[in-house]
């Protein structure tokens, strides 16, 4: 353990080749028991892993629309601008981008998702066809952007962050240090964490963050990291990057899920909400048995 002016931090997470551990151990080690994990060789098959680059988006899609925190701009200012980012000057962070609203032949490139994102119950059909839960998310930022907030995925769903170019450091927290993350208060706040600044976080405002332990660590091209349901985590940049994400559910995290998904969605409709837990429960027992 290192010790720095604030919580405690290990890099020490585990790192392993997809074709070495395989699915069953993957799944027994680290999706059942929520356990963060870094594996390389998943998306070797990914005609973007050789042709995303940042040359790539400025030349074949320059023109792009883009809007980042509000600012109006093309894929091509943003890669100039991302090219010569510095912690000091950081320049606008693309986060969330939905991949779907890309060119077709660019979502074809980052096809299919790597193994280790399933089993992901999101893909059952019964389900996708009353409501996607899923979400494949595009980010591209420059040296020293930020994530803006510590926070946990919405719905308890699990993240799946894949690394196409650069270098990214992350942090995470296990849900057990929650009560040390000052979560929001209400329902669409509390899974963020209103500690702005982990790196030298205002003691007078946020004393308990200081005891928290948790991980931090690079991830690097070619690596998909899962971070699992519940647990806290940001990221920064370090070298000019582009990631692409996924979001998941499973036997380890669909009781939370279905809870979050039944409180957010029909609060104050009874019926509704009796109906959508038996739906749930439904497809969570079909998929477990299918599992
Ligand atoms: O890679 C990043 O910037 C963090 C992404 C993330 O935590 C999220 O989208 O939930």
């Amino acid at each position: 353990m290192e010790k720095v002016s604030g919580p405690q931090f290990t890099d020490q997470i585990d790192r392993h080749r997809w074709a070495d551990i395989g699915r069953k151990r993957y799944v027994r080690e680290y999706v059942l028991p929520l356990k963060p994990v870094i594996i390389s060789g998943g998306i070797e098959h990914w005609v973007a892993r050789k042709k995303w680059t940042l040359d790539f988006f400025k030349q074949q899609y320059g023109g792009m629309p883009l809007t980042v925190d509000g600012r109006q701009l093309s894929m091509g200012t943003l890669i100039d601008e991302v090219k010569v980012s510095t912690p000091e000057r950081p320049a606008p962070y693309l986060r969330n981008h939905p991949v779907k609203d890309l060119p077709e032949e660019l979502q074809l490139d980052v096809q299919p998702m790597p193994e280790c994102v399933s089993p992901n119950w999101f893909d059952n059909r019964l389900l996708k066809t009353w409501k996607d839960f899923t979400y494949v998310e595009l980010y591209i930022g420059g040296t020293g952007a930020k994530f803006p907030v510590l926070h946990y995925d919405g719905l308890h769903t699990h993240a799946f962050l894949m690394q196409l170019e650069g270098v990214k450091e992350y942090v995470a927290f296990p849900p057990d240090q929650a009560p040390l993350m000052y979560a929001g208060q209400d329902a669409a706040h509390e899974n963020k964490s209103a500690v702005d600044n982990i790196e030298t976080p205002d003691l007078t405002r946020f004393p308990k963050f200081c005891s928290a332990s948790g991980f931090r660590f690079k991830l690097f091209p070619g690596e998909t990291l899962f971070v699992p349901s519940g647990w806290w985590h940001t990221a920064r940049i370090l070298s000019p990057s582009i990631t692409v994400s996924i979001n998941g559910a499973n036997a380890a995290n669909w009781k939370d899920f279905s809870r979050d998904f039944r409180q957010s969605y029909w609060a104050g409709h009874k019926a509704k909400k009796a109906v959508g837990s038996v739906y749930l429960g439904v497809i969570g027992t079909m998929m477990r048995m299918a599992d």
